[in-house]
């Protein structure tokens, strides 16, 4: 039976096939994947073959990927993890504050999913919490990445009205979502659907940071052709296996200029001479519009 990873510990995974039914399955031996690099052979949303034997399923093989989502290892440096497999869009969760989403953080995301060719959307949640003056540091965020055509919207997983665009914006499609931990991804997924159990955790009143209260990647079937894939809060998002001359081609609005540097493709946009990038933020040239 063909089937679609939902969760994984390293040693089982949990599968859900064809006839919508899940499954606990093992692996036998070592399976063989061509070019694997990363330290996770399979990964949650990998789509799987596998044979029942008794209760158990037996996975004989990983089919192949449309795409994945690399993460920097915790523990060794320079090693990638696959964080998630044949994902329809990354949604990225912000928050003006409690905790503070720096706009690093937001950029690494977009530019690691464009590097992998996924969609992305971002949402800040937490409208509710914000002053007048957050409320328009949100709104130029906002106006600041819409601008560049990526979906971005304001929410509060408090709010029905919200929960409604969410599942508009999620509806069909396979989701993984990112952000620091704290900013209520889990919180979200459990407004989705009545059967889902998330922990859920305060926010230290002390560093006003989330306190890793999910562990794990873990997709959740919000109905037959929608899912959505919950993560473990994320300090600091790395990018991996990608060179700097690389990196401008990932920001949609820089890679429509970046031929008229001098150096063109080997332009790193930094002290080059006659450098186009530069030279039209220096004259505040809004290239998004021609995007
Ligand atoms: N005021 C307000 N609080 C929220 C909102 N969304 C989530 N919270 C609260 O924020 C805290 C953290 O939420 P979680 O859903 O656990 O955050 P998470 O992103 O899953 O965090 P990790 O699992 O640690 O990565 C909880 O106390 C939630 O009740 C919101 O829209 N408004
Ligand atoms: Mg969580
Ligand atoms: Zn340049």
């Amino acid at each position: 039976m063909i089937g679609r990873v939902m969760k994984s510990t390293g040693s089982w995974y949990e599968v859900i096939g064809e006839d919508q039914k899940k499954y606990a399955c093992r692996t036998r031996g070592k399976l063989r994947l061509e070019d694997f690099k990363e330290s996770n052979p399979i990964a949650v949303g990998d789509r799987v073959v596998f044979e029942l034997d008794k209760n158990e399923g037996i996975i004989a093989e990983i089919l192949p990927r449309d795409n994945h989502m690399l993460r920097q290892s915790v523990k060794r440096t320079g090693h990638a993890s696959v964080l998630a497999a044949n994902i329809d869009q990354v949604l990225i969760m912000a928050t003006i504050k409690q905790p503070r989403t720096s706009m690093g953080f937001i950029d690494r995301v977009l530019v690691s999913a464009e590097s992998f060719r996924i969609p992305q959307v971002i949402l800040f949640n937490k409208k509710d919490l914000l002053n007048e003056k957050e409320v328009d540091a949100l709104e130029h965020v906002l106006t600041l990445y819409q601008s560049i055509g990526v979906l971005t919207e304001s929410i509060s997983a408090q709010q029905d009205e919200s929960i409604e665009m969410v599942e508009k914006i999620l509806q069909g499609k396979v989701t993984l979502i990112a952000g620091h931990s704290g900013v209520g991804k889990s919180t979200l997924l459990n407004r989705l659907s009545p059967d889902f159990k998330q922990s859920t955790g305060a926010i230290s009143d002390f560093s006003e940071k989330g306190t890793h209260t999910t562990t794990f990647a873990e997709m959740l079937k919000v109905n037959t052709s929608t899912f959505i894939i919950d993560t473990p809060g994320i300090k600091e998002w790395g990018l991996v296996n990608m060179d700097q001359q690389e990196i401008s081609d990932y920001f949609p609005e820089m890679r429509s200029l970046r031929l008229e540097c001098k150096f063109g493709s080997r332009c790193l946009h930094i002290n080059e001479p006659k450098c186009a990038i530069k030279e039209a933020v220096e004259s505040g040239v809004d290239r998004s519009k021609s995007l």
